[in-house]
């Protein structure tokens, strides 16, 4: 949308949009997940292997999978019958598919990362699962080392053993971290590595860089005429645990905070193509290594190269250039549409850190917030902005010490009076309303009216059908009063899945009704996902970077809501806090009409 509410400009004629929420990379994954399930539930092995084989296939391809399902083209790829077809097109149209939710409802989800630990196949899954009640990689690692899977058939020490080891480096090597954790972990790594003498261009690539949700590992790449001091620097740094290899060109270590960071150094010539390449996706490094054979090159970390001769390169843009594409900012890597857009000089003209001139959803010491609301609005004024929408929890969050009818009055008293006395700056009275059960809002209509907004929330009683669950919500978004949808699907990250939804019915209703989706920029929600910030985007609905702070720190995470609206290839049209205080105001006013 842009601020007259349309829908995002449509890309040239040639150039098919990309609605999809999901990679392929996504797709493939499901499909994996899908077969391991109906292994360990034991079901017929011609569907099992017909589900790892055509996720296999799949991999394999480079063109544009939503226009293979559209055209029908993907049924002429080898292993790709008409039933998983079917899972595709489904998956595309909306992340996943009816028949894997629900056979993900009859194994604890835990189990599929057991099924990763090298020595668990299937059967021996299964067996731990019915016999020891195994349900995660914690609960096998108990009984290993209680010694109770040596006692199992079929299982002895030596299996036992293998299994303690195979959860050590599962552990290792496989445990993802919140994009924050990364970031933080990285910070001061970094940093030293950077300001090496020897340094002459320097990066932190890979799912970091392109502002992935969370994170495996850390990524660093430099460059420089000679490597030694520098990795003899990296590896001997106090943030270092472990050193898992030390050699001239990559290091590895694992840092105090668990988290693995590999260094690589290259020749200057070869940094915008080692760039490139750890910056990944790797699906995406797959889409631009088919178009540079394409076009007669190979292309891979170390350069581009015709003929065996190597075509020099001074960044990554000119890296971009020679393979007749616009350049492509990282955070749309992921294989999405971004390397035909770039083609077409179609890449939307991402929003910045600067655009934001503003932001809601705040708690305050009115509800569980930790400072009040003048330290949150001197502390919104220092990062800059010009408004800030003040959302502490209604009456219902008696978790979170919700405000009664009489503490709203009291806090329009205390902004009203902050407003007269602060000068350049408004605070809006808003509040995170809860979504209740029959999709209602907290107060009554006279009191709702007075707020200058309304975040709409879910925060109890998840556990219904996606047909309630989705009616219920839309009921909110149906009232009048709702100006936004907060932390739409309730998911916490490496913690647990949101709520079942239909998110494509839920982002329709807002942009009907002019109602704004949540991005919510806590670190540990980053709820709508860029996925489907993506899909808002082009469905028409407005979106709103919250940053759900609890204290004045807190409000610095917005950040991270500007890296999930980049990632969703969002533009500064397509964002409200990009709204000054008075285009806020009537957007405001203009929700407050629909009545
Ligand atoms: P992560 O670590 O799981 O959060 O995600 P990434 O993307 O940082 O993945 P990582 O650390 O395994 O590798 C860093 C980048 O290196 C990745 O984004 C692309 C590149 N890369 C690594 N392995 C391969 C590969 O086998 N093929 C290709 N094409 N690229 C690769
Ligand atoms: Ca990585
Ligand atoms: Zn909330």
């Amino acid at each position: 949308m842009n601020k007259t509410g349309q829908p995002a400009d449509p890309p040239p004629p040639g150039v098919p949009i990309r609605k999809s929420p999901i990679t392929k990379s996504e797709v493939v994954v499901t499909l994996e997940n899908m077969g391991r399930i109906l292994e360990i539930v034991g079901a017929n092995p011609f569907k099992i292997r017909a589900l790892f084989n055509a996720a296999h296939e799949l991999e394999a391809i480079s063109g544009n999978l939503e226009q293979m399902v559209e055209t029908g083209e993907l049924l002429d790829v080898q292993g790709i019958g008409k039933s998983i077809f079917g899972y595709i097109k489904e998956m595309i149209q909306r992340g996943t598919f009816e028949e894997y939710e629900r056979l993900k409802e009859d194994v604890p989800p835990g189990l599929l990362q057991v099924m990763r630990i090298p020595g668990m196949g299937p059967k021996k899954v299964k067996a731990v699962y019915e016999e020891l009640n195994v349900k995660s990689v914690d609960d096998l690692e108990k009984v290993a080392k209680a010694g109770r899977i040596a006692e199992l058939e079929g299982f002895g020490e030596k299996s036992q053993g293998k299994i303690l080891k195979g959860i050590d480096s599962y552990r290792r090597y496989s445990k993802r971290h919140l994009l924050s954790t990364g970031i933080k972990a990285a910070q001061s790594v970094s940093d030293a590595v950077a300001s090496h003498p020897d340094v002459l261009r320097f990066l932190l690539g890979g799912s970091i860089r392109r502002h992935k949700e969370t994170i495996k590992d850390i990524d660093i790449l430099a460059s420089a005429k000679k490597s030694n001091g520098i990795m003899e620097l990296f590896t001997t740094l106090p943030e270092v645990e472990s050193v898992i290899a030390h050699g001239d060109t990559k290091s590895s270590v694992t840092l105090k905070s668990g988290i693995n960071a590999d260094l690589r150094v290259v020749s200057d010539a070869e940094f915008p193509f080692a760039a490139l390449y750890f910056t990944g996706s790797k699906s995406h490094n797959t889409d631009m290594r088919a178009r540079a054979k394409k076009m007669g090159y190979k292309l891979n970390e170390y350069g581009l190269f015709r003929d065996e001769k190597s075509t020099p390169c001074k960044d990554e843009a000119a890296v971009f250039k020679k393979l007749g594409l616009d350049y492509i900012p990282p955070e749309l890597r992921e294989s999405m549409g971004e390397i035909e857009a770039a083609e077409h000089h179609a890449l939307p003209k991402l929003i910045s850190e600067e655009d934001v001139k503003g932001i809601l959803h705040v708690h305050t010491t009115y509800s569980d917030g930790g400072a009040t609301v003048e330290e949150m609005a001197k502390g919104a004024k220092k990062l800059g902005f010009e408004y800030l929408g003040i959302t502490d929890h209604s009456k219902s969050a008696a978790y979170a010490g919700g405000l009664s009818v009489e503490k709203v009055k009291a806090q329009a008293e205390e902004i009203a009076a902050l407003n007269k006395s602060m000068t350049g700056f408004r605070i809006f009275h808003g509040i995170e309303s809860d979504i209740l059960a029959d999709g209602s809002l907290d107060y009554d209509d006279d009191t709702l009216r007075t707020f200058d907004f309304v975040v709409a929330s879910v925060h109890s009683i998840f556990n219904l059908s996606e047909a309630e669950m989705t009616d219920r919500i839309i009921r909110a978004i149906e009232n009048p009063h709702t100006t936004i949808l907060g932390h739409p699907t309730g998911r916490l990250l490496l913690q647990r899945e949101g709520y079942r939804l239909n998110l494509n019915a839920v982002i329709d209703a807002c942009a009907e009704r002019g109602v704004a989706i949540e991005i919510n920029a806590h670190p540990s929600r980053l709820d709508i996902d860029w996925r489907f910030a993506r899909v808002a985007r082009y469905k028409g609905a407005k979106i709103l970077i919250g940053p759900d702070a609890h204290s004045v720190k807190g409000m610095a995470h917005y950040r991270y809501g500007v890296g999930v609206t980049r990632k969703g290839w969002l533009t500064a049209d397509d964002v409200i806090n990009t709204f000054d205080t008075k285009q806020m105001e009537a957007f405001f006013g203009s929700r407050a009409k629909v009545t």
